[in-house]
């Protein structure tokens, strides 16, 4: 039987969101490719610190289908050394440089720091991705506000460097659900245009495997506060409780679940190291998800 209506949606859920490149519009849900300009990543396949190598990935994943890029040049896997500004730019803008000049898609940048998120929004970057959600540098949301650019507030418990061992939440998803209601408040109170708001429930950030998969499960809390979602389950270790103890390498089948999943739950944006099979993936669960509507 085919059902009736569609899941009911906030009217102000935001399907587009306005960047400096042009409007990005979230209907189909946007794949958001991963380059890191790192040398210590994660997923040794998303390190491209040499610019023209990350100019071709760029190329291939907007070819792929990606239609925003996220650059980042600060790991924040578990137990990363944090890296100061100077290195980050360092790192950063030659390869920011690189890529602007290789794709049109809206580029956001990776970053925790103002001071690194101006000078990608002076090469070209066209959106702010905050694992802090303007915590860890109060000078990021109203750079944000200023600079009329939109920015992903993602939830993370504790750093990095440590977060690997904090302890377990009774209610993961009212936890997460309840801060990023809290920092998107904040952003606003910063200057942030309600419809420049992004919010992520911060996949693998500081949380144990299984409160992955039940923020997963229940990503409909995190779309209900109104913002566009966007998730980030790309190859991460979560998947370790069902899969076994396999590198990132061997998780893409896993990741394509992850993402299917996310955008039936009503995930606008999946961000994801393999640009083109998860965009397959995306246009496929949005088809099904969307069928008979
Ligand atoms: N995950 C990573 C980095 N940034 N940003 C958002 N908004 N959501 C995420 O889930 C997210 C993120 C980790 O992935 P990656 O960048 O590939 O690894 P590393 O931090 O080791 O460079």
């Amino acid at each position: 039987m085919v059902s009736g209506a569609p899941p009911p949606r906030r009217p102000d859920a935001g399907p587009v969101l306005d960047t400096p490149a042009g409007p990005l519009v979230l209907d189909p849900p946007v794949v958001v490719g991963v380059l890191n300009a790192t040398p210590d990543s994660f997923w040794a396949g998303s390190r491209h610190p040499d610019p023209a190598a990350a100019a071709d990935v760029a190329r291939a994943m907007v070819a792929g289908g990606a239609r925003m890029l996220d650059v980042g040049a600060e790991s924040t896997r578990q137990g990363a050394t944090p890296v100061d500004a100077a290195e980050e730019r360092r790192r950063l803008l030659p390869v920011l440089r690189a890529v602007r000049a290789a794709v049109r898609v809206p580029l956001s940048v990776d970053t925790t720091k103002a001071a690194v998120a101006a000078a990608a929004l002076d090469e070209g970057a066209d959106a702010v991705n905050d694992v802090s959600a303007g915590r860890f540098d109060p000078a990021l949301l109203p750079l944000c506000a200023r600079r009329g650019v939109p920015v992903v507030l993602m939830h993370m418990k504790g750093v990095p460097a440590t977060m690997a061992h904090e302890p377990r939440s009774t209610d993961v998803v009212g936890e997460v659900t309840a801060f990023l209601a809290e920092r998107a408040a904040a952003a606003e109170a910063a200057g942030v245009a309600r419809d420049a708001i992004v919010l992520d429930p911060g996949i693998g950030f500081g949380k144990q495997a299984d409160e992955s998969l039940l923020l997963l499960r229940h990503l409909d809390a995190c779309v209900a506060l109104g913002y566009p979602v966007l998730v980030g389950p790309s190859r991460k270790s979560f998947m370790r409780a069902v899969l076994g103890e396999r590198d990132a390498g061997g998780r893409l089948f896993g990741t394509a679940a992850a993402v299917a999943l996310a955008v039936a739950a009503g995930a606008r944006l999946v961000r994801v190291h393999d640009a083109a099979a998860m965009a397959d993936v995306v246009a496929v669960a949005h088809a099904i998800a969307r069928a008979g509507t």
